[in-house]
């Protein structure tokens, strides 16, 4: 009887484990559903006339300043730490000055929102409502005041935005700022979802920070105040949304799982 040559058996297909669904795109505010902060450097100088202060922040310095998420904490930091000589004035009297001017500022920028002087980056109206139609669901987290959110949203797409976005977390309910994590973790928690069941968006460093940091896979969208930070843990940074769809981000999605 001539032996039968050894064969190895069929070597079982490798089953790829199935991928997990996206469920939700969680997005950032300033820089990504818009281009804003050139509105928010005007309300800043804004405020600080009206305070009859002889602070002006230009577009190098205000680059620098984004560094520190929060316009509260942005005032606080250049006052204390880039104009310096603050007298040893009581830590009470400065936040309360600090919030004066902060709330002189917001008031501003939702003027100028109203006005018109913000518009939706390129694609992201579009993105948007094709995700919301294909049934996932869209959440906001970022370090801006409520007050912003709302004059941006509802300018740009109209009172149905709170339809829209199911989830905001914002500077009023996460008061640790971008790199931290918390306002993702907490919009996550209220999501009820996990990290891998979604997409977060971002235009920034310290944001990319806080939503990987949360275990986000992360597109990002830079824009002039941001081109030249580092973003070698986003999974696609892109020069905008436009011509993105649900189809591209369920693929880029699932192969991130790979
Ligand atoms: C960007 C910020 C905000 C804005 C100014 O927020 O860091 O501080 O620059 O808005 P996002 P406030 O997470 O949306 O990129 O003055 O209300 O902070
Ligand atoms: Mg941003």
């Amino acid at each position: 009887m001539t032996a039968r040559p050894l064969t190895a058996p069929p070597a079982r297909l490798s089953a790829l484990p199935p991928t997990v669904p996206l469920r939700a795109l969680i997005f950032d505010v300033d820089g990504t559903l818009a281009d804003t902060e050139h509105a928010h450097l005007a309300a800043f100088n804004d405020a600080f006339d009206q305070a009859g202060l002889d602070w002006h922040w230009d577009q190098p310095l205000y680059t620098r300043l984004l560094e520190v998420s929060g316009g509260k904490e942005r005032i606080t930091h250049y006052w204390t730490q880039v104009r310096g000589g603050v007298l040893a004035i009581d830590a009470g009297a400065l936040a309360d000055t600090v919030q004066t001017l902060h709330d002189l500022k917001t008031a501003a920028y939702e003027r100028m929102v109203q006005q018109g002087a913000v518009q939706l980056r390129p694609g992201v109206l579009k993105l948007i409502e094709s995700a919301h139609d294909a049934g996932l669901r869209l959440a906001i987290a970022t370090t801006t005041s409520p007050v912003n959110i709302v004059a941006l949203l509802r300018a740009a797409i109209g009172p149905d935005w709170t339809h829209i976005f199911q989830i905001i977390e914002d500077a009023s309910t996460a008061p640790r700022k971008k790199p931290h994590p918390q306002v993702y973790l907490q919009t996550l928690q209220r999501l009820q979802l996990r990290a891998a069941d979604c997409l977060a968006f971002e235009d920034s460093a310290n944001g990319l920070e806080a939503a990987t940091g949360a275990g986000l896979p992360t597109i990002v969208t830079p824009n002039a105040f941001t081109v030249q930070h580092h973003f070698a843990a986003a999974l696609r940074v892109l020069p905008s949304l436009q011509g993105c769809s649900v189809a591209m981000l369920q693929a880029w999605h699932a192969a991130a799982q790979r």
